[in-house]
């Protein structure tokens, strides 16, 4: 069995090396040249845990290149990004994979296409592109949707062990589908339609969204009544039928903050959808509103932050809530210094945390990355101008930092 992966990031890379790993054929496929010349070197795309030792041991089964070639599967994992203007998908990736495929298309081939789309994306967007070969789909060739479901930070161990949904355009297409991942997965399968597996995606994240969206108004309507909310949702969720998430920053990454949009696009009837959409994205400026209260009366103020990650113990920097607040700060004057562990390239600059934290009149943590609570307060605070912080996660020892002399902020803290 020979399988051509499309689209090598997050997702397709380490789902090629499952099933190379599963001794199955993989053709890596990408345009990005210089990371098909990597990978044939062996090098990893990205950190991800466990991606190293998995990718050594599926490497014999595997080769990268830029372009398609006849195989047995082809998997679809392309990025679909959002067009921000118009607040819906950008599928020109996922119609270009199609569009790479389909002369390379025989008989018995089956398609599976990964990548997060608009409901009705496969049924209208892939199959009058794929039936460019001349072949029919359900007869010629066969097409599923199987969303991955894995979560940066602990990706290998999801794709193997989370439950998995599978819709084909018809029943055959479902089965081969799901036989085929089958090598790897160890979740249980639930099967269904092609358009049904695509809203189920959506539904899963926009779910989150909102709830990340419900405890971020709690966050706000908490520091107005002057209630701590860590300890009131800490409380709430004491509840057997209550599970208030954590607030924070705001959302980020590739897809909490991206796929509710693909479910209101097509729609008259999505309101607390888009609302969750707007309170999440509206966390960012609500920190400024935080920092700039902490900083009146301070001249030329210099800011650090702590973490541009999206989330904790990860280097994915994708619609980090980070580079929103670092835009709105820059345009209030402040001058901006970044410090992250695991972040190597940032449009801001990383710097080591000495050098981020000199002179600086406030720190503002942004991202939950563990290492920041190992941080001594007593050595940060001989380095600042002004010793303030913000933790907008409740990551920190809150009484170490005020030992250290520091005036502390946390998000949702509305009592001193
Ligand atoms: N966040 C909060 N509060 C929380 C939880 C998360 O503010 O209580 C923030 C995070 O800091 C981050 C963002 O939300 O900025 C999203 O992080 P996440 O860990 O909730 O999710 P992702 O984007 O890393 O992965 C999600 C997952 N979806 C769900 O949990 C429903 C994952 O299972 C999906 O596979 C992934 O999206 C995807 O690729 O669609």
């Amino acid at each position: 069995m020979k399988i051509c992966v499309l689209g090598l990031g997050y997702i397709g890379f380490p789902t090629a090396c499952l099933f190379a790993n599963a001794n199955l054929e993989v053709i890596g496929v990408d345009l990005n040249h210089a990371m098909i010349e990597k990978l044939n070197h062996g090098e990893l795309p990205f950190e991800e845990k466990g991606l190293e030792e998995l990718f050594e041991n599926a490497l014999p089964n595997m080769r990268f290149k830029t372009e398609v070639e006849e195989s047995d599967v082809f998997i679809i994992a392309v990025p679909t990004p959002l067009n921000k203007e118009m607040k819906m998908a950008d599928l020109k990736y996922v119609r270009s994979a199609a569009e790479m495929i389909y002369s390379h298309l025989r008989k018995d081939n089956l398609i599976i296409l990964e990548s997060t789309v608009p409901p009705g994306t496969c049924d209208k967007l892939l199959v009058p592109v794929l039936e460019k070969s001349g072949l029919k789909v359900g007869r010629d060739f066969y097409l599923a949707h199987c969303p991955e479901r894995a979560i940066p930070g602990n990706t290998i161990y999801e794709m193997v062990h989370n439950d998995r949904i599978v819709g084909g355009i018809d029943k055959k297409s479902t089965a081969l589908a799901k036989s085929l991942y089958s090598c790897f997965v160890e979740g249980t399968f639930y099967l269904t339609n092609t358009i049904t597996a695509e809203f189920v995606k959506l539904m899963e994240n926009t779910f989150r969204d909102i709830n990340i969206a419900l405890a971020n108004e709690f966050a706000q309507i908490a520091e107005e009544c002057e209630v701590n909310v860590w300890e009131a949702i800490e409380l709430a969720n004491k509840h057997p039928r209550v599970n208030v998430l954590k607030p924070g920053p705001g959302v980020g990454g590739h897809c909490i903050a991206i796929d509710p949009w693909f479910l209101t696009e097509n729609s008259t009837r999505c309101r607390i959808v888009s609302l969750a959409r707007e309170i999440n994205d509206g966390m960012p400026n609500h920190v400024l509103q935080i920092v700039k209260g902490m900083l009146k009366g301070v001249n030329n103020p210099v800011i650090t932050v702590f973490g541009v990650a999206y989330k904790g113990g990860v280097d994915d920097t994708r619609e980090t809530p980070a580079l929103k607040f670092i835009k709105l700060a820059e345009n209030e004057g402040y001058k901006v210094k970044v410090h992250d562990p695991y972040v190597k390239e940032f449009e801001y600059g990383v710097l080591k945390l000495e050098e981020a934290v000199k002179d600086s009149d406030c720190i503002i943590l942004i991202t939950d990355h563990p290492e920041f609570k190992e941080i001594n307060p007593k050595e940060m605070s001989s380095l600042m101008r002004t010793k303030n912080i913000i933790d907008t996660r409740n990551i920190l020892d809150a009484e170490r930092w005020k030992e250290a002399g520091f005036k502390v902020k946390v998000l949702g803290e509305g009592k001193e």
